[in-house]
C-alpha cells in the first residue's frame, strides 16, 4: 500500500472510532406507501432531524409496512424493537376506546373541529401512551372519509351484505350496523383485496383511492365527510430518554414542525386527490339525504357507545370539545 493509501485508510478509521460513539441509526416502520402525504412528510421529519443533529441520529423510514407490518407496529416500538413509529391511532381502539375518538363518524368532519378535537383528547392520550412507555411526537389527520362503491350508494341499507373493507374498529362497527360484512384489509393489500373480489365496497379517503388506484375497481365516491382518522408518530420513551438533551430538543422540533406542514399537507393532498379520482373517472357525488340521515343516525349510536365505554375522561373530553 502507498502512502497516500495508507493515511485514507487511517483517516476512515478514524472517522469510523471517532463517529459511531456518537452516531445513531434508528429504524423507523410506517405503515403507508411512499407516494402519501404522511409519509413524505415524515421523510422530511427524517431529514430534518439528521440536518438538525449534524448526522447523530438518522432515521430511516421503512414504509407501506416493508419492515414491520401496521398491526404489529405499536407493539413493537414498545417493546423497544425499534425506537419509533408511525401509526393510525384508531387500530388499536379495542385495547383503549380513547384511542378511537377521532374516527367516532360525524363528530368532528372539518380539519379545523379535527384540530380542536385533537387538542380536547391530547392531554389523555399523552397519559395513555405514557402508560404504555410510548412518548407522542406528533399527529395528522386523513382527509374527510367517504365512500367507496361499483354502485351508487343511496341508502344505509345499499351496504346490506357487501363486503366491506374496514380499518379500525370503528369502521368494523360501522358495517355490522348498517349489515355489510367486515373485512378489515391494510392499505397495502388493498388493490389486491378489490382486484380478487375480497371487498367490493369502503369508506376512506380521497389520498387513500388515489394511492390506491380506485379507479380500477370501483366507480363511486360519495363525499361524506363523515370524519378526519389521524396518524400518530411515537417514540419509546425509554430510546428517547437515553438520547442527550440536544438531540432530543432536535426531534422535538423536527415533530413540531412535522405537525404543522402535515395538517396542511392533508388539506392539499385531499384537494389534488378528489381531482385525481375525477379525472380517472369515479363519479363524485354528494350523498344522497336518506343516505345521510341513515349514516348520522349509525354515527350517533356509535358516539353514545363510545361515551360509555369512556365514562367520566370521555365526558370530560366531549365538554373541552364543544367549549371549542
Ligand atoms: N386511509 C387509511 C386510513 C384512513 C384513510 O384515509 C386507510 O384507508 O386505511
Amino acid at each position: 500500500m502507498n502512502l497516500i493509501a495508507k493515511s485514507l485508510v487511517g483517516a476512515s478509521f478514524a472517522a469510523i472510532l471517532a463517529g459511531p460513539a456518537l452516531a445513531q441509526t434508528w429504524d423507523m416502520p410506517t405503515p403507508y406507501p411512499d407516494a402519501n402525504f404522511h409519509t413524505v412528510n415524515i421523510r422530511q421529519f427524517a431529514e430534518d432531524v439528521s440536518a438538525a443533529t449534524n448526522g447523530a441520529l438518522t432515521i430511516t423510514v421503512h414504509s407501506n409496512g416493508s419492515l414491520i407490518r401496521h398491526p404489529e407496529i405499536r407493539r413493537t416500538v414498545r417493546a423497544g424493537t425499534v425506537p419509533i413509529g408511525e401509526v393510525l391511532i384508531s387500530l388499536a381502539a379495542n385495547e383503549n376506546p380513547l384511542y378511537g375518538l377521532d374516527s367516532v363518524p360525524f363528530l368532528a368532519t372539518s380539519y379545523e373541529d379535527a384540530f380542536a378535537l385533537y387538542q380536547a383528547q391530547k392531554p389523555a392520550l399523552e397519559e395513555a401512551l405514557a402508560g404504555e412507555g410510548l412518548t407522542l411526537l406528533f399527529s395528522v389527520p386523513w382527509p374527510p372519509q367517504g365512500i367507496y362503491a361499483k354502485n351508487e350508494i343511496t341508502r344505509i341499507e345499499d351496504l346490506q351484505g357487501l363486503r366491506f373493507r374496514t380499518y379500525n374498529p370503528g369502521t368494523g362497527r360501522i358495517a355490522e350496523i348498517s349489515g355489510a360484512t367486515p373485512v378489515q384489509v391494510e392499505v397495502a393489500d388493498l388493490p389486491t383485496a378489490f382486484a380478487t373480489g375480497r371487498v367490493e365496497a369502503t369508506i376512506t379517503s380521497t389520498s387513500t383511492g388515489v394511492n390506491s388506484t380506485f379507479w380500477d375497481f370501483v366507480d363511486y365516491y360519495h363525499d361524506t365527510q363523515a370524519w378526519l382518522p389521524r396518524n400518530m408518530v411515537f417514540v419509546n420513551t425509554a430510546a428517547f430518554e437515553a438520547l442527550d438533551e440536544a438531540t432530543r430538543a432536535a426531534i422535538r422540533e423536527a415533530a413540531a414542525a412535522a405537525e404543522e406542514r402535515g395538517w396542511q399537507l392533508s388539506q392539499e393532498d385531499n384537494a389534488k386527490s378528489r381531482a385525481i379520482l375525477e379525472e380517472n373517472g369515479i363519479n363524485v357525488i354528494e350523498p344522497s339525504e336518506e343516505l345521510r340521515a341513515g349514516f348520522a343516525a349509525i354515527g350517533e349510536q356509535i358516539a353514545g357507545e363510545w361515551a360509555e365505554q369512556m365514562g367520566p375522561t370521555g365526558t370530560e373530553i366531549l365538554e373541552r370539545f364543544r367549549a371549542r
